[in-house]
């Protein structure tokens, strides 16, 4: 019997690595989906477009209790990942309430639907580096006492506690995974790292001139989310409980993002990079660089991609999109 697994997100960056990684794995996996009025399937469903055939999609609400206690009750599931959230920091500062709504209560939600419903069910709360923010010690590990600096900052501390008092409440195998920031080609494009890569391509196309960006120094623990999903299915399979960090040990700035990328299409970042204040943070969260030893350790975790490895991917996968949407010929065999 294969085991059944709920993703919430499925349709984001984390969701389709992670289901892949289970349907690799033998899952039958079903996935968390928002129902909206006007669907555009192409654009929500792209980044699981080839695995639609494979995955049993249900349609649910985080903000709603009786759409997610529904699904749960129709389905014995092994494992529940729930990655689904509003995780954009700077729209965090925009509209706290939602962010916090959708980001404490769907968590909420989803313990106590399966407390309720399938106790024995093992549960990923995706936590988040932003968690440790004004940082009290460097690096960054499970014992550093957390400073968020945002409402979504708060909101996955506020998550991070939820999960751990489930498991110590009523003895449930309910973990968190605090991943620091993990990229790829299939990244949103309001991250700063896909917001690079995609300009990027498109200044080396003549379809844009320069790339306006808020704070250059900030510096992140940059790794690859098809390496971090690896992690979140590993933390399930323990045979106690606990919470680890998810990082590759190495810090860079957002400078040093830019000047990568552009290079790796042959151009300068100097001569496109405009600073622009509508992209600083209220608060930022300055310096992140994280600690994975236990998950090293006890889980026999390793990240794969470096730092330029990450950086080049990024760039050849949006060189060749943009080229596809151009029509240019030169870079269409570039990037996977
Ligand atoms: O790419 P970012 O928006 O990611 P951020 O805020 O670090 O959060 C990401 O990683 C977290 C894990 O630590 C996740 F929990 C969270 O959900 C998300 O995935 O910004 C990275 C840095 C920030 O310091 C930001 O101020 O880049 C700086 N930055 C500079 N200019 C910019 C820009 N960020 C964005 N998004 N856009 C800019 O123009």
């Amino acid at each position: 019997m294969s085991k059944k697994a709920l993703i919430t997100g499925i349709t984001g960056q984390d969701g389709s690595y992670l289901a892949e990684h289970l349907l690799d794995l033998g899952y039958e996996v079903h996935g968390l989906v928002r129902r909206v009025a006007l669907e555009d399937p192409e654009r929500r469903f792209g980044r699981i477009a080839h695995l639609l055939d494979k995955v049993i999609l249900h349609a649910a609400n985080l903000d709603s209790y009786a759409s997610i206690f529904h699904v749960i009750s129709r389905h014995d599931f092994d494992e529940c990942y729930h990655l689904a959230a509003q995780s954009f920091v700077a729209e965090s500062f925009i509209d706290g309430f939602s962010t916090m709504s959708t980001n404490i209560n769907g968590t909420h939600y989803m313990l106590a639907a399966l407390r309720e419903l399938r106790p024995g069910c093992r549960f990923y709360f995706a936590g988040s580096s932003e968690m440790f923010g004004r940082v009290q010690e460097v690096p960054q590990k499970e014992t550093t006492p957390l400073h968020p600096r945002s409402p979504y900052g708060i909101s996955k501390v506020a998550g991070f506690h939820l999960t751990r008092n489930y498991r110590e409440a009523y003895g449930m195998f309910c973990v968190s995974g605090i991943l620091f920031n993990h990229e790829g080609p299939r990244r949103g494009f309001e991250f700063v790292t896909r917001k690079i890569t995609s300009t990027v391509a498109r200044i080396k196309l003549g379809l844009a001139s320069e790339l306006r960006l808020g704070n250059l120094e900030a510096r992140r623990d940059w790794g690859h989310a098809a390496d971090y999903v690896r992690a979140m299915h590993l933390m399930l399979q323990q045979p106690v409980a606990d919470d680890y960090v998810v990082a590759t040990g190495e810090t860079h700035s957002v400078r040093e993002f830019c000047e990568l990328a552009f290079a790796e299409a042959g151009l300068d970042y100097r001569d496109y990079v405009k600073i622009d204040e509508q992209f600083c943070r209220p608060a930022e969260v300055d310096l992140l660089i994280g600690d994975a030893s236990k998950a090293i350790r006890e889980l026999g975790w390793q990240h794969t991609c470096t730092f330029p490895e990450l950086v080049r991917e990024m760039v050849r996968a949006d060189l060749k999109t943009e080229a596809e949407r151009a029509g240019v010929r030169e870079y269409l065999s570039a990037g996977s």
